[in-house]
């Protein structure tokens, strides 16, 4: 195990967000506690650190209302990096949400002007990110809620939102892009509620949209946003990845019940990122691994980058642990124990017929002896694994 290296390939589909980069220690009480780092140099520095991709809002990297000519030159200094450190572009977004005009949201506001300008940005920061490469583009919506619920239906929000999606959907198909879209669920922060809160929200909104653009429409879940909602990032991740929707995974860390803290990956809830990695390796995710956290604000600049590769070094041993728990003997004979059940009441209900309903409803069964037939034993299963964890097994 020590002999392991952990260094991050491109293979590992690691990505970072140009913004957690150049983040410069900013919250709500204090100003910046370090020099924000350019856009270009985060580039550079995840590209020198092999790091296989980067993503980037819009104006991350291009400043809100840059010329025709500036907007060239920068494509042209980013393709530079890209060709000298083999850094991909994998996804873009659109801030819509720092300019005071989406004060009372970008799709969901309720003055049209400004729901046609989010549009009109949004399809801009598309043609820059298919320009770059990137294969998906993500929307977390960070003004679309309310403090106020008098002030808005949550009905027409919701439509509003759709007829916005629908419409870039067919924008990127009209323009032939290879690009999917991946919505970020959040409950709240900054508005005091948001509408797409969990992953189930966004799965059940994704099949509303018109048929051909359900397809390329996925989900993009934040360990740190899953946390705030006091759910379980397993279950979320599970259940986006069952759907064939988890194109991308957002993954830092937190804890409950507080603000957005965006921390490190696996610096909070180590037995929860671990199992965050496991269902990755164990139904061999293909998509983004993107880190969308921040480094600590009492870090200086070689602090940030201490904390680019810490993110990827941790994923890569709990993917080692992930590995050591599914060859350890001991957990797999006690798991093929409890999950042996009785194997003769297979498939009794796997196809619908009138013979198989027959059947079923006429089987006697003995609740009383099946409640206490069988040993689970999760104690000892959770202590092989916490003990694989801790790295004396
Ligand atoms: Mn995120």
């Amino acid at each position: 195990m020590s002999m392991m290296s952990f260094a991050p390939s491109h293979s590992d589909k690691f990505a970072f967000g140009v913004w957690c980069v150049t983040n410069a220690g900013r919250d709500p009480f204090g100003d910046a506690t370090r020099k924000p780092m350019p856009a270009m140099q985060a580039i550079r520095g995840l590209g020198e650190r092999n790091v296989w991709g980067f993503e980037f809002h819009d104006n991350d990297v291009f400043p809100l209302g840059a010329s025709a000519a500036q907007v060239r030159k920068i494509v042209r200094d980013v393709r530079a990096i890209m060709a000298d450190t083999g850094i991909c572009c994998c996804s873009g977004t659109t801030n819509l949400f720092f300019h005071p005009v989406f004060k009372d949201g970008a799709f969901t506001s309720h003055d049209p002007q400004i729901r046609a300008y989010a549009v009109h940005k949004v399809m801009h920061a598309i043609d820059l990110a298919a320009e770059l490469g990137a294969q998906n583009f993500l929307f977390w919506g960070g003004r679309e809620g309310a403090e106020v619920d008098a002030a808005k239906d949550p009905i027409e929000a919701i439509r509003r939102f759709r007829e916005a999606m629908n419409f870039l959907c067919a924008y990127v198909r009209q323009n032939k892009y290879k690009m999917t879209f991946t919505i970020e669920p959040k409950p709240n922060e900054p508005r005091g509620d948001l509408y797409m809160p969990s992953v189930g929200n966004a799965l059940a909104f994704i099949e509303t949209l018109d048929p051909p653009n359900r397809a390329m429409v996925g989900v993009n879940p934040e360990v740190a946003h899953i946390k705030m909602a006091g759910l379980n990032p397993y279950h979320e991740y599970g259940q986006a990845l069952e759907a064939g929707k988890l194109f991308e995974l957002h993954l830092n860390d937190q804890k409950p019940v507080r603000y957005d803290q965006d921390l490190t990956f696996g610096s909070a809830s180590l037995k929860e990122s671990f199992f965050i990695v496991k269902l990755m390796v164990d139904h061999k995710f293909a998509g983004i691994k993107a880190f969308d956290a921040h480094a600590y604000r009492s870090e200086d600049i070689d602090g940030v980058w201490d904390f680019v590769e810490r993110n990827m070094r941790t994923y890569k041993i709990l993917e080692e642990k992930a590995y050591e728990a599914r060859a350890n003997r001991d957990l797999s004979a006690l798991l093929e124990e409890i999950q042996a059940g009785n194997k003769a009441y297979e498939k009794l209900f796997t196809k619908y017929s009138p013979a198989a309903v027959r059947k079923l409803k006429a089987l006697k069964f003995d609740p009383d002896k099946m409640a206490t037939g069988r040993r689970l034993a999760y104690e000892k299963l959770d202590q092989i694994l916490t003990e694989i964890l801790l790295g004396i097994r």
